[in-house]
């Protein structure tokens, strides 16, 4: 763990061409090291202040002029002495900044060590920490709103109010134990399961939204499946309103996937050109065609695209076997076909296809559309107040809980295990809540107890 007595210092902007760079500068000598750079250090926190940024103790060899803001700690990010140096951006100004607070005794931050100390200052719990990398990565609206009601807490207090249930449940247990005669054991026995039941019926229900929140980071999966020459690569251009993808009349030339995300709602898209579907004796077009194979058995959508009824059917039925996703078919070219009254219209359910044309643009509208409400059908959208699980990190800590809490459950209903050794099970869970949070005090079960239980009774 790197040293905390250290100031650090790094430029938070990315590097490359910009307007304005941001150097931030922390830890118990951060003032006193950025007077050394700064002309004049301002007195006042939380005042931008404009100033002249210079070599350490030379303020004749100035780099820039910036707006310098203190923050004193604990009111801080990190929660110690911080200072943000906004500079003129580019890689040069803030490269040297950083060097003179470097000359004057600071020390470059590792990746993180900034959302670190206030983890270790209690600022935040590593739950909002990650939050904020969440936020930085999200690429999709969807990751976007999880990571932010994330860093708001919503996850962390559900969290902790489930460890705080299965504290309350050890306490109750360790009372009865201590107390055995004082109290109507059947009542409390019966008050444990049901605990124990509500805890578990919360952390599964948290759980259950790792399939949205998966759809949410990474996209729904819609594979293009169909014969070459369906129009399956122009149909993906046009959706996404771009030449993204090699469009040709030559049959085969798609012979890898090519993946593109989109951002939509409530799930982006990942959108799958695929190679096509028939079988084909030449060696790189049949790998292709294995690609396609692949992306099919994950996809939560298959877009059947065909030109000819006929050959729809057959691309339904090559499909069908190898997805498990919703397939909507789809009539491909519709500009070069005459259309039925029957199949014109927004109509998908019951087999009809939906009529598009990538020259015309007719159908897309209900394509997407079609697109939506088949990613729907195959996961859900979350609940609007229940925080998403979208971390492996948080994943296994909750099986582990859960995995806990059902030992514990077991032993104490079959009352197979003394009372404290299934009490263990217990607090094996709520530690591995508390691994999430970091939230770890191992004085809060005693706590409890003399709480909420009157001793003296
Ligand atoms: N008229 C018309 N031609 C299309 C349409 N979509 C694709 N094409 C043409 O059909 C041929 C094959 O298209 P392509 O997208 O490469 O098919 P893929 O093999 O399924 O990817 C190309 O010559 C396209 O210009 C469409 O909606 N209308
Ligand atoms: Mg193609």
């Amino acid at each position: 763990m790197p040293n905390r007595n250290d100031t650090i210092v790094a430029t938070s902007t990315a590097p490359g061409r910009g307007a304005i760079a941001i150097v931030r500068l922390s830890g118990r000598d951060a003032f006193h090291i950025a007077s050394a750079v700064s002309k004049p250090f301002p007195d006042t926190a939380r005042l931008a202040t404009l100033c002249h940024l210079h070599r350490p103790h030379d303020p004749a060899a100035v780099i820039d002029q910036g707006l310098v803001t203190r923050f004193d700690g604990p009111a801080s990010y990190t929660g110690d002495d911080l200072v943000e140096l906004a500079v003129h951006g580019g890689t040069l100004v803030s490269t040297l900044v950083v060097e003179a607070l470097v000359q004057a005794g600071a020390r470059p931050a590792f990746a993180g060590e900034f959302t670190e100390r206030a983890v270790l200052n209690g600022k935040m719990d590593l739950v909002q920490a990650e939050a904020v990398a969440d936020i930085i990565d999200a690429r999709s609206r969807a990751a976007h709103r999880a990571a932010v009601r994330q860093l708001d807490g919503a996850l962390s207090q559900r969290l902790s109010g489930i460890r705080q249930a299965l504290l309350q449940v050890d306490a109750l247990i360790a009372y009865e134990i201590d107390f055995p005669m004082e109290d109507d054991g059947t009542l409390n026995r019966a008050s444990v399961t049901a605990a124990c039941d509500d805890a578990l019926a919360r952390i599964e229900q948290l759980l259950a939204t790792l399939p949205a929140a998966t759809l949410g980071r990474e996209g729904a999966i819609v594979v293009l499946a169909g014969p070459p020459n369906a129009g399956k690569s122009a149909l993906l251009n046009a959706v996404i309103g771009e030449s993204r993808v090699l469009v040709s009349e030559i049959p085969g030339t798609t012979r890898d996937a090519v993946e593109v995300f989109l951002d939509d709602d409530p799930y982006p898209l990942c959108l799958v050109d695929t190679a096509g579907l028939r079988t084909s004796a030449d060696r790189l077009e049949q790998m292709g065609i294995e690609v396609s194979e692949r992306y099919l058995a994950k996809a939560q959508v298959v877009l059947a695209c065909a030109e000819s009824p006929d050959a729809l059917d057959t691309t339904m039925r090559a499909v069908q076997g190898l997805t498990q996703g919703t397939v909507v078919p789809v009539a491909t070219k519709c500009d070069l076909t005459a259309s039925s009254p029957r199949s014109r219209g927004e109509g998908t359910s019951a087999g009809e296809p939906l009529r598009v044309s990538a020259v015309t643009g007719e159908g897309l509208p209900q394509l997407r559309d079609a697109i939506r409400r088949a990613v729907a059908d195959q996961v859900a959208p979350p609940a609007e107040d229940v925080p998403l699980i979208t971390r492996a990190r948080h994943e296994h800590a909750l099986r582990r809980a859960a995995e806990e809490l059902r030992a514990f459950s077991f032993a104490w209903e079959s009352r197979a295990l003394p009372a404290p050794v299934a009490a263990t099970h217990l607090r094996a869970a709520a530690t591995a809540l508390e691994s999430l949070i970091g939230a770890v005090d191992v004085e809060d079960v005693l706590e409890r107890v003399f709480r909420t239980f009157c001793i003296g009774k």
